[in-house]
């Protein structure tokens, strides 16, 4: 049944949702999610730790720059990211005569002009585990990461994480990825977030002193929690950060501090000892003991906090929706099938932010093959065999449609490439801002 009925979403609805959510959106030093980000599970990140410790332990003792355990250890973290249902690429470079890798992870959707990033490098010095340099970043930004894809969240912006190698050589992989970064996406990436030893034994409580709205994103979130912070000043050309700031994108993140020592007015504020933040500092000692929990549970919900303030929120369309509600069986391993939807009323060409509601019903997504094809044949690619094992694809697609008539049949086309799992299109929604 094709239920092509002009529908108007008022922006009035819009924000009444949004005032529903207890937030609304709000203009000045930090932009404020319409949805709150959930809480990162503690023993989530742990276990992620756990995990780099064993494959540190397995090879030789480290995940340093060009050696086996790095390799694993970015293997471990794509493996996650791709049953969740990340795009994820794996960046070669080569530094000191051996070959190094950066993983990065692409939510599908958003608006690909708007990109927000959050990072960390993933490799170790050589002489240990690296479980607070950085595999307390790592984990945290990879937990975030899973974290976005089991609540399904589409936020306005495209979400796009990194993990990079050679760090400790000299911010090697993060200077690389930009390197190749052509100018015009850039200009895409609204700010990169980084973290770098978040877990610190003896921690502060450190925000980077870099753009003034994420700084304020992070100071808003710990004063939250009744948390003093203070601005990083050792931080600058210190990390990965570094790297995008020094190409004009804006940057910030979180510390907890490394070989320095907390003075006495800093124990008044954080407790802990007069010591070292990080004792363990490039040492052999820096293993799964070598981490404050309360630090790193409050700075990976910093990181969901951030990830959700920054990255706006997917507000109702606003606009004429046409939608096709029927249910439609996608063959296994067969031939495509379609969704119609006859757009009727919209004068002239379709917008450049077409957005394409896509609900389909099926096991191990990565089968499947969906395009959007325009009234007079015109094929945009939406999914192509991507998400692995997942299931489903719930997902609004924003689609650059400036050139098509608007009005005529639209078709939602599903193909299975791969035998076993089966499904169906759900519902296929088109809406004309
Ligand atoms: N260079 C980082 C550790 C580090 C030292 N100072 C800062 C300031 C901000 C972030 C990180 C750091 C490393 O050894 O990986
Ligand atoms: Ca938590
Ligand atoms: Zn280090
Ligand atoms: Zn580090």
């Amino acid at each position: 049944m094709n239920i092509s009925v002009p529908r108007r979403v008022t922006a009035v609805a819009a924000l009444a949702a949004l005032a529903l959510a207890g937030l609304t959106g709000t203009a000045g030093a930090e932009s404020r999610a319409a949805v709150a980000a959930p809480d990162i599970p503690l023993a989530n990140v742990k276990q992620h730790l756990t995990d780099l410790q064993s494959i540190a332990t397995a090879n030789g003792g480290n995940r340093a720059h060009g050696r086996t355990g790095y390799k694993a250890s970015i293997d471990f973290v794509k493996a996650k990211l791709d049953a969740a249902g990340y795009t994820t690429t794996i960046q070669q470079f080569t530094s000191s005569g051996a070959t190094g890798y950066n993983l990065i992870a692409d939510w599908p959707g958003g608006d690909p002009n708007q990109v927000l990033m959050a990072g960390a490098h993933l490799d170790s010095v050589s002489s240990g585990a690296g479980i607070n340099d950085n595999g307390s970043g790592s984990a945290a930004v990879l937990e975030t990461a899973l974290a976005v894809a089991r609540s399904g969240y589409q936020p306005s912006k495209h979400l796009r994480f990194g993990w990079w190698g050679a760090e400790e050589l000299g911010l090697v992989g993060s200077k690389y990825y930009v390197s190749q970064l052509p100018t015009a996406e850039r200009s895409k990436v609204s700010g990169y977030l980084n973290f770098d030893m978040i877990g610190s034994p003896n921690p502060g409580y450190f925000v980077y002193d870099d753009d003034p709205a994420i700084e304020q994103t992070f100071k808003n979130y710990f004063a939250g929690l009744g948390v003093p912070t203070e601005i990083e000043t050792e931080g600058d050309g210190r990390s990965d950060h570094a790297s995008f700031k020094n190409v004009g994108i804006p940057v910030g993140g979180l510390f907890t501090g490394a070989s320095r020592v907390k003075t006495s007015a800093q124990v008044s504020k954080w407790g802990g000892t007069a010591t070292a933040f990080d004792r363990c500092y490039h040492s052999s000692c820096d293993n799964t003991s070598n981490i404050n929990d309360t630090a790193l549970d409050r700075n990976s919900d910093a990181v969901a906090h951030a990830i959700w303030a920054l990255s706006g929120t997917t507000t109702p369309p606003t606009g004429t929706v046409f939608e096709n509600t029927a249910d439609v069986s996608v063959p296994d391993n067969g031939a495509a099938v379609t969704s119609t939807v006859n757009v009727t009323g919209i004068t002239g060409n379709a917008p450049s932010n077409l957005a394409v509601g896509v609900d389909i019903v099926h096991t191990y997504r990565g089968d499947l093959v969906v395009d959007l094809v325009a009234p007079d044949g015109s094929v945009y690619s939406l999914s192509n065999r991507s998400g692995g094992s997942a299931d489903n694809i719930v997902q609004t697609f924003t689609v650059n449609a400036s050139s098509e008539v608007a009005n005529g049949a639209w078709k939602l086309r599903v193909q299975d490439k791969a035998s076993v799992d089966t499904g169906y299109i759900n519902n296929f929604k088109l809406t004309f801002p």
